[in-house]
């Protein structure tokens, strides 16, 4: 029995300590502004903006929503590029019956 405790703690620090050896560290890009025509997107200062991408409209491109962490409105932007990265225009606020949906705190 501890023969088989020993050969399995090898196995794991064998297992560890390859999968060490070909981990590389990600590599990221510098980060940028998100834009829509000539206007930043914004981002509330909570830091927990984050936009979500899909296929608003149907065209087979990507648009995309942004949300504020805080109370605030979804913007909505329409992928308009014909191909190749996205030119995103501003839409307005996502409304319904005229009235703008909100986010509420969190
Ligand atoms: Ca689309």
């Amino acid at each position: 029995m501890k023969l088989m405790h020993i050969f399995i703690v090898g196995l794991m620090i064998l297992g560890l300590s390859t999968m060490n050896a070909f981990a590389e560290p990600p590599v990221f890009n510098a980060p940028v502004d998100l834009i829509a025509g000539e206007e930043t997107i914004p981002a509330d200062e909570s830091g927990y903006t984050v936009p979500s991408l899909g296929d608003w409209d149907g065209d087979g491109d990507l648009d995309m929503m942004v949300g504020t962490f805080w109370e605030g409105p979804i913007y909505y932007y329409q992928n308009i590029a014909e191909e190749g990265e996205p030119v995103f225009e501003a839409m307005g606020n996502l409304q319904a019956d005229g009235e703008n949906i909100t986010t509420n705190f969190g």
